[in-house]
């Protein structure tokens, strides 16, 4: 049997490889002259090629391995998607009309590096391109409408958007535990379960499965957002990369905030053991995924 230390080991390896491969794709799509006007080059490379965790991406990458046994190109193209989305989402969240920040990923936030007409039209091209390169990139016109069905869900008015707009109305206003679960659930989790559903669905899931991936994610991404609400009042501005003890000052509804440190802790741990449980019936195939639940609890970025 391996050890803890092994097994963590080799988790933290696949997830480098996982980066490098998402970080190639994302290189590849920059450097297509014929997708990104030249006015528009320096800051969607400056967003696109920030030091991010890439755990969405990765998360397509390895349901999509888990279920077919290896990464195919529609894998990589829809993990390249929905980083694009996410960066999106993070330049239009930074600007000063939504949480107004000025450090991102360890560097100057989009509109502090450029400006604010800049960041908004950077988020815009990118939230643009990730359905226009699962348009055209995607083998399949069939697999291509299914994926942007899924991303346009989960990144639009009903999942991303509507989550992003119930934290700015509960700013500095009261919310209890069933509103702080809809608004994570929504700006942060069903891009998770979005991410998982989508790799699988490249990888040749059948329903089955997807129903697994689909509970798998969204579990993954609440206990991501409560463990993020938790870094922001334990972790420090240098390990996260932004602005830390933020979400305090602007009177955030956060997990915390609404019901305690140890409390925020627990519903954590328990989401990472009912999303490992969630990966059962794919046996041995699922470590990757079932470590990364386990190690969002640990993280310190
Ligand atoms: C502007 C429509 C719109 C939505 C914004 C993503 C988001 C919604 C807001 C950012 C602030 C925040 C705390 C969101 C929750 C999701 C989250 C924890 C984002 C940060 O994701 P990481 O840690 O970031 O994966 P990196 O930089 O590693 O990619």
């Amino acid at each position: 049997m391996k050890s803890d230390s092994k097994v963590k080991r080799e988790f933290e390896g696949d997830l480098e490889r996982k980066v490098k491969l998402v970080n190639k794709t994302l290189k590849e799509i920059l450097s297509r002259k014929d997708l990104i006007s030249k006015e528009l080059r320096e800051p969607v490379r400056y967003a696109l090629t920030g030091p991010g965790k890439r755990i969405r991406p990765a998360i397509v990458l390895w349901c999509c391995e888990m279920v077919s046994g290896k990464i195919n190109r529609d894998a990589q193209i829809a993990a390249a998607a929905i980083e694009m989305i996410h960066t999106y989402s993070l330049i239009h969240d930074d600007l000063p009309a939504m949480d107004d920040d000025d450090y991102r990923r360890g560097r100057l936030t989009c509109h502090k590096k450029f400006d604010e007409a800049t960041a908004i039209l950077t988020g815009d091209a990118l939230l643009t391109l990730a359905f226009e390169v699962l348009a055209k990139e995607i083998k399949s016109p069939v697999m291509a409408a299914r994926l942007v069905g899924e991303l346009a869900e989960a990144a639009g008015p009903a999942g991303m958007v509507a989550g992003q707009m119930a934290d700015l109305n509960y700013e500095k206003k009261d919310a209890d535990e069933k509103m702080l679960r809809y608004i994570h659930t929504n700006k942060t989790a069903k891009m998770f379960r979005c991410a998982a559903v989508i790799g699988g669905m490249c990888g040749g899931a059948n329903e089955k499965q997807l129903k697994r991936l689909r509970e798998y994610g969204l579990k993954v991404g609440l206990g991501f957002q409560i463990a993020d609400d938790i870094l922001d009042v334990c972790g420090t501005s240098k390990q996260l990369g932004k602005t830390s003890g933020k979400d305090a000052r602007q009177g955030k509804q956060t997990y915390p905030a609404v019901v305690g440190l140890e409390k925020s802790r627990e519903l954590a741990g328990k989401l990472a053991y009912e999303a490992v449980a969630a990966l059962k019936p794919f046996g041995e195939k699922a470590e990757a995924l079932r470590q990364l639940a386990e190690s969002l609890l640990n993280r310190t970025r």
